[in-house]
C-alpha cells in the first residue's frame, strides 16, 4: 500500500489534514494495478464523499467507514477512537457486487465515466440495518425527510469500508476558479494574514438580509468570511447550483474584497440538523475556519409528514456550541434578520423596535413571486440577484411541465392522456411529447418485464425523459401505471426543480377497470396466465399527494382532459391568449 502524502498543517488554519491522494509516481503505479483489480463505478454521491475524503475535507477519516466507527458514529456521534463524528461516510454497494469481495482486497474506485479516483484496500464488508441507521442518525424513520428517503430507498445493502489511496480528485468543469480544496484554503487564508475566518454554509442564494447578518456576525467576533456554498448534493427542490453561483458572485460585490472570500464545497448534504450541523463545523475547520456560522434550523429537511419540524430550530446551534472546544472551532451565532420598515434596514429579530412590522420573504414565497411575474421588494434583494433567478424561473407559461398521469391498467389514462395531448399541441405555445405506458414499452423500455425491479426502472426512464423535456422548456405527458410510491415520488424530485410537475391520478376502481377489461389482460391474470398483474397479485400504491384526481366512473375522458387543463390554466402554465 502506497503512503498518502498526508501532511499536518498546523493551528490555528483547522489541525491535522488528511489529503490522501498520493504522488504522482504513486498514483502512476496504481492506475497499472488497477486494470487487474475488480472495479466499482460511483454514483454522483458517492463522488462527493470521495472527493472530501481525499482531499481532507473529512479529515481525520482515511477511508470509507468500517463497521466499528460506522457503529459507534450511530450510537455516539464518535468515532470508534473516541474523536467526534456525527455523519456515517459509507460506501454502499449491491449484494451481487459484494460477494465477490473479501477483507482485504483492492478495489479500483472509478469514475462512471472509465476515470480511476482512488484505490480502496477492504477492511469491512457488512450489511447495515437502515432503519436503525436512519433512526440513529435522523432520530426518525419518516419518508418524508430527505435524509431518511434517500437512505431506506435508494442505498445499496452492504456497506464495504476501508482506507484510499487517492489517485485524482473527480473532475469539475463547472466555475472551476471557485473550487478549492481545503490545503488550498488554508494556503490562501495564510497568504492573506488571516487569523479568524467564519465559515459561512448555505445551499440557497444570498439576499441583502445574508449580507447584513454575515457582516453583523464577522463583526461581532472580528472575523473574516469565507462564504462557503454547498454545490454538491442539496435538499430536493432546491435551486439548482448553477443559478445560484451566479448569484453568489453577485452578491460579492456587496461584501468588502479584502475581508471575504467565496469557494465552493462540493458536499452531499443528509439534512440531518443538529447532527449535520456539527458535521458541517468539522468540515469548516477542515478548510481553516475558526468561526462556522450557525443560524435557525441549520441543516433542516423541511417539514414531516404530520407537518412538523423534525427538529428544534436551535438544537443545531445547542450542539455545536456545546462542543465547540473540542471540535476546535467556535461557533458563531446567527442571529434571524429581517426587515424593518420604519428603520429601513435589517435588524437581528430580537433588536425589532416595539410596534414595529418585520418583514421578511421565504424561499417559498419569493419562487412563487418569480414564477408569478410579481414584484420583489428592493429591501428583499439586489436586482443582480433577481435579475438572474428571472433569467432561471421564468413565470410558469414560459416554464416547462410534465403531467404524470397514474393509474390502474385499463383505468383509463392512455385515453385522457391522448385527448390532453392533443389539446395542448392545438394550444402550440410548446412542444409537447406523449409518454404513453405502450409507447414507452415499445420504444424506450422493450426487453423490461414488469417485475418490481424493472417497473421501477421503466418509470425512472420516463422520468429522465420526461425532465429532459421539462429542463428544455417543453410539455411531457406521461401515462404509465407507475404502480409505486417511492418511484413517483423520485421522478417528482427529479423533475419539480425544472418546472412543472403535476400528478394526475386516474382513480377508477379495480372492479371497473377488471370489468372493461379491454386487453382480455385480467381475465388472464385471474387465471393465473399472466403473474404480477397490478392490482391482483402485484401492489398499486395509491398517490395521496397528486394535485389532480379524476374520476372515470362519473366522467368522459374528454372531461377528464378539460379538468386538466382547466388545472393548467389554474395554475399560470398555459394561459388562454
Ligand atoms: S409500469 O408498472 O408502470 O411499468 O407499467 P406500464 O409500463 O405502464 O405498462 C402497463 C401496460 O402493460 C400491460 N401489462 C401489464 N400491466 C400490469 N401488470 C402486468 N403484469 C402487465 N403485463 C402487461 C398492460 O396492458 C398495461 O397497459 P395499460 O395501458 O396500463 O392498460
Amino acid at each position: 500500500m502506497t503512503a498518502p502524502k498526508s501532511r499536518s498543517l498546523a493551528a490555528p488554519h483547522g489541525g491535522e489534514l488528511c489529503e490522501l491522494i498520493v504522488t504522482d509516481k504513486a498514483a502512476a503505479r496504481l492506475r497499472e494495478e488497477a486494470i487487474e483489480l475488480p472495479s466499482i463505478d460511483l454514483n454522483a454521491r458517492q463522488m462527493c464523499d470521495l472527493e472530501l475524503l481525499l482531499n481532507g475535507g473529512f479529515s481525520p477519516l482515511r477511508g470509507f467507514m468500517g463497521q466499528a466507527d460506522y457503529d459507534s458514529v450511530c450510537e455516539r456521534m464518535r468515532l470508534a477512537d473516541d474523536t467526534l463524528w456525527p455523519i456515517p461516510i459509507t460506501l454502499d454497494i449491491s449484494a451481487e457486487q459484494a460477494e465477490g469481495f473479501s477483507s482485504g482486497d483492492r478495489i479500483a474506485l472509478r469514475h462512471p465515466e472509465g476515470m480511476l479516483l482512488a484505490v480502496l484496500t477492504v477492511s469491512d464488508i457488512w450489511q447495515p440495518d437502515l432503519q436503525a441507521e436512519a433512526q440513529a442518525v435522523f432520530n426518525t424513520l419518516d419518508e418524508a425527510h430527505p435524509g431518511v428517503f434517500q437512505l431506506l430507498n435508494h442505498s445499496r445493502p452492504v456497506y464495504i469500508g476501508g482506507t484510499l489511496e487517492g489517485v485524482e480528485p473527480p473532475p469539475h468543469h463547472t466555475f472551476k476558479h471557485l473550487r478549492h480544496t481545503p490545503a488550498e484554503l488554508r494556503a490562501w487564508f495564510d497568504k492573506l494574514g488571516w487569523k479568524n475566518i467564519a465559515g459561512f454554509q448555505t445551499r440557497n442564494p444570498i439576499h441583502k438580509s445574508h449580507i447584513r447578518m454575515m457582516r453583523h456576525a464577522a463583526g461581532a467576533t472580528g472575523a473574516n468570511l469565507l462564504i462557503h456554498p454547498v454545490v454538491g448534493i442539496t435538499r430536493p427542490g432546491d435551486i439548482d447550483y448553477f443559478v445560484r453561483v451566479r448569484c453568489y458572485q453577485a452578491v460579492m460585490q456587496y461584501l468588502p474584497a479584502q475581508t471575504t472570500t467565496l469557494s465552493l464545497l462540493p458536499l452531499a448534504m443528509r439534512m440531518a440538523g443538529p447532527r449535520e450541523a456539527m458535521w458541517h463545523a468539522i468540515i469548516r475547520k477542515n478548510h481553516g475556519c475558526s468561526h462556522f456560522i450557525v443560524g435557525k434550523d441549520h441543516a433542516g429537511p423541511g417539514p414531516g409528514s404530520d407537518g412538523k419540524p423534525f427538529y428544534g430550530p436551535w438544537e443545531s446551534r445547542e450542539l455545536v456550541a456545546r462542543h465547540e472546544e473540542e471540535l476546535g472551532i467556535s461557533m458563531t451565532p446567527f442571529e434571524e434578520m429581517v426587515y424593518v420598515e420604519e428603520c429601513a434596514q435589517h435588524v437581528p429579530l430580537s433588536e425589532v423596535p416595539e410596534g414595529a412590522r418585520p418583514l421578511n420573504i421565504s424561499g417559498t414565497e419569493l419562487r412563487r413571486r418569480l414564477r408569478a411575474g410579481l414584484e420583489v421588494p428592493d429591501w428583499f434583494s439586489y436586482p443582480e440577484v433577481i435579475e438572474r433567478l428571472r433569467q432561471a424561473f421564468p413565470p410558469r407559461h414560459k416554464q416547462g411541465f410534465t403531467v404524470f398521469f397514474t393509474g390502474l391498467s385499463g383505468s383509463g389514462k392512455s385515453t385522457i392522456a391522448n385527448i390532453l395531448n392533443a389539446k395542448l399541441m392545438e394550444t402550440g405555445t410548446r412542444p409537447v411529447t406523449l409518454l404513453d405506458g405502450d409507447i414507452v414499452r415499445t420504444h424506450l423500455s422493450s426487453e423490461l418485464g414488469f417485475s418490481k425491479e424493472h417497473r421501477e426502472l421503466n418509470i425512472q426512464r420516463i422520468g429522465f425523459v420526461a425532465s429532459e423535456i421539462t429542463k428544455n422548456r417543453g410539455i411531457a405527458v406521461c401515462a404509465p401505471i407507475a404502480p409505486y410510491t417511492a418511484t413517483r415520488r423520485q421522478v417528482r424530485e427529479m423533475i419539480s426543480p425544472l418546472g412543472g410537475f403535476i400528478e394526475v391520478f386516474v382513480a377508477t376502481p379495480l372492479e371497473v377497470c377488471e370489468q372493461r377489461d379491454r386487453k382480455g389482460l385480467y381475465a388472464k391474470a385471474r387465471a393465473g396466465q399472466i403473474k404480477g398483474f397490478t392490482g391482483i397479485d402485484d401492489p398499486y400504491e395509491e398517490p395521496e399527494n397528486a394535485e389532480v384526481v379524476v374520476d372515470t366512473t362519473r366522467h368522459t375522458p374528454e372531461e377528464l382532459a378539460h379538468q386538466v387543463l382547466l388545472y393548467l390554466e389554474r395554475e399560470g402554465y398555459i394561459t388562454s391568449d
